[in-house]
């Protein structure tokens, strides 16, 4: 039997914060997955992270924890390039021939921007859109982000994109941006794919089910990848429950549900079998269970990344060599739309 091609894989995340179990399940499990056979390319976002208020100094840290972060969960820099955006100088570039292609309208519809603006304009007392509004926060570094994603994503000739579900329509903008210039300017996009894990696509809030677990929300709503063995437990003996324990992947309530699908993530067992295991038992005692298992199952990521935050020079060491492999991939691409484009 012949092995099927292999086939590019591009995703990315922002520096902006502590990474949580839901980044960990939804997005980076996924890419370690697809990256032994395929070829993979993990960037470090850092030019869409600062599209919100960020604080400078605190970016160099946040990049090489990051970086650290892909290899502790088990990205091989020597079979997978990873690297940091702002260090390959055609994504922007990339961006901005797209960003002239791009209708404002199809940008002012992403539900990501119209979320973050909103957090970022306090005082949008009329109800307007934030962007309408003079007091808005919202820059066009933010409108535009999605066309630079489409940039970092086209560059590569990408296939897949392995992402959580609140991507997904990202990807479908990059997928018409990509149609729309084949069509206009002749062939040079790959078509990409976005690729969600259907169980884990979107881990809920342990302190509001309805909502999706975040990072900018308050520290007991998530498991922080760094989080320690009693932080852990304390996070999973507090979250929230139904009124009767119940534990069935279809019938329980939105929070045992997501408790549930942590569990299964992280142990790889059957729904039945993890159903079977706890019928009849308490909240207190699958808490107990599953907190044991989320400590057990971090505790290799969490090891591995504090030999690598050790040095930061072994990190950039990598991260220049990322650099120069995704360079000159990019820049072949972008030579072939600037001429295609007609720029001389
Ligand atoms: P924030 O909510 O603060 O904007 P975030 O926690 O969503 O940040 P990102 O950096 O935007 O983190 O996401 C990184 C990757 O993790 C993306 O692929 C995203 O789809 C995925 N992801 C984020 N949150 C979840 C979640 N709750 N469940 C599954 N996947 C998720
Ligand atoms: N917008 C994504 C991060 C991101 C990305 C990408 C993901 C930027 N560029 C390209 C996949 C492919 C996020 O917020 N998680």
């Amino acid at each position: 039997m012949t092995s099927p091609q292999k086939k590019t894989i591009f995703s990315g995340i922002q520096p902006s914060g502590t990474l949580h179990i839901g980044n960990y399940l939804g997005a980076i499990k996924q890419w370690v997955r697809l990256a032994a056979d395929n070829t993979g390319y993990f960037c470090i976002v850092d030019e869409h992270a600062i599209t919100v208020p960020y604080e400078p100094k605190d970016m160099p840290e946040r990049i090489l924890n990051l970086a650290a972060t892909y290899l502790a969960a088990g990205i091989n820099p020597d079979q997978s390039i990873v690297f940091v955006q702002s260090h390959v100088a055609a994504h922007t570039e990339l961006a901005w021939l797209l960003m002239t292609t791009t209708p404002f309208g199809e940008l002012a519809r992403m539900t990501q921007f119209k979320d973050k603006s909103k957090q970022l304009s306090k005082k949008n007392k009329a109800g307007l859109p934030a962007i309408a509004s003079a007091e808005s926060g919202a820059t066009a570094g933010l409108f535009g982000y999605p066309v630079l994603m489409a940039a970092d994503i086209l560059l590569y000739q990408t296939r897949i994109v392995p992402v959580g579900e609140d991507q997904v329509q990202h990807i479908e903008l990059a997928r018409d941006i990509a149609q729309r210039f084949n069509n206009r300017f002749g062939e040079v996009f790959t078509i990409p794919e976005a690729k969600i894990n259907n169980n884990t696509a979107r881990i809920m809030s342990l302190s509001d089910p309805t909502k999706k677990m975040s990072k900018s929300d308050n520290t007991k709503s998530y498991i922080a990848l760094t989080d320690s063995p009693d932080e852990i437990k304390i996070k999973i003996m507090s979250a929230v429950t139904e009124t009767d324990p119940v534990f069935s992947f279809t019938k329980s309530g939105p929070a045992v549900k997501n408790l549930l699908t942590i569990y299964q993530a992280f142990s790889d067992e059957e729904p039945s079998a993890i159903e079977a295991k706890f019928n009849g038992k308490g909240y207190k005692e699958f808490k107990e269970a599953l907190a044991q298992l989320v400590i057990n199952q971090l505790s290799p990521l969490q090891q591995e990344y504090k030999k690598l935050r050790q040095s930061d020079d072994e990190l950039r060491i990598m991260l220049g060599r990322g650099k120069h492999h995704a360079e000159q991939f990019a820049n072949t691409t972008l030579r072939d739309v600037k001429e295609k484009m007609g720029l001389l």
